[in-house]
């Protein structure tokens, strides 16, 4: 399936019917995908802030399936969607180290909304980023980012281990694929709209 985004029009600059910019936020732990998934949505170049890990995190950074994964960002991934001809989204991604906390609750600040990034081989370690944007008081959906060799679990079992409300949209993408990952973000999008509508 290809796409119809307004972006596709191929163009840099933010077309002038634009009318609405929604800033959301790409959350999740460490490693989950979130500089991937901005990366694969943006029709800009995407800002990047990535280091290169040191040994000295070894101990703190879990990399067991992500043995590849040589570099972490340590301020903001941003990047650019326009979604039709009157929406343009702004996307910041997180980091995900947790000594960087502190600094994604500010990026809160001015958010419609995030999507939280999930891997089913660390379910568990989405609590406190999902604690973070409920203390914020911030919308958010789930986007479990299938990994190859995951565990793929129903619907329901990742509901239930999530403790997810029955209103949190939840769904699958691959983050390294622009459609699915653009899926998951319109996912979040119609969420968004539904409660601002009711
Ligand atoms: N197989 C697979 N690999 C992925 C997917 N998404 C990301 N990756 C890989 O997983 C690694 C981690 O991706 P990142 O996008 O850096 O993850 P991150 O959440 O931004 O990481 P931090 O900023 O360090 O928390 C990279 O090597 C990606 O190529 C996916 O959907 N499937
Ligand atoms: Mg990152």
């Amino acid at each position: 399936m290809d796409s119809a985004l307004a972006s596709d029009q191929g163009a840099v600059y933010l077309p002038q019917t634009v009318r609405t910019a929604a800033k959301l936020l790409v959350v999740g732990h460490f490693a989950v995908g979130k500089t991937t998934f901005v990366g694969s949505l943006s029709e800009i170049r995407p800002l990047r802030t990535e280091e290169t890990m040191t040994q000295a995190g070894a101990l703190i950074d879990d990399l067991a399936g992500i043995e590849e994964k040589t570099t972490t960002t340590v301020a903001m991934d941003f990047g650019r969607l326009t979604l039709s001809e009157s929406l343009v989204l702004y996307l910041f991604g997180a980091p995900g180290q947790q000594r960087f906390t502190r600094m994604w609750k500010d990026m809160t600040h001015g958010a419609l909304g995030a999507l939280v990034l999930a891997d089913t081989r660390r379910l568990e370690q989405s609590f406190p980023v999902m604690a973070v944007l409920e203390e914020q008081g911030l919308p958010y959906a789930v986007a479990v980012n299938h990994f190859e060799g995951a565990p793929r679990f129903a619907e329901t079992e990742v509901r239930e281990a999530l403790d997810l409300l029955p209103e949190t949209p939840l769904v699958t993408c691959d983050a390294r694929d622009r459609i699915s990952s653009t899926h998951a973000l319109i996912a979040l999008v119609q969420y968004l709209q539904a409660r601002h509508t009711r």
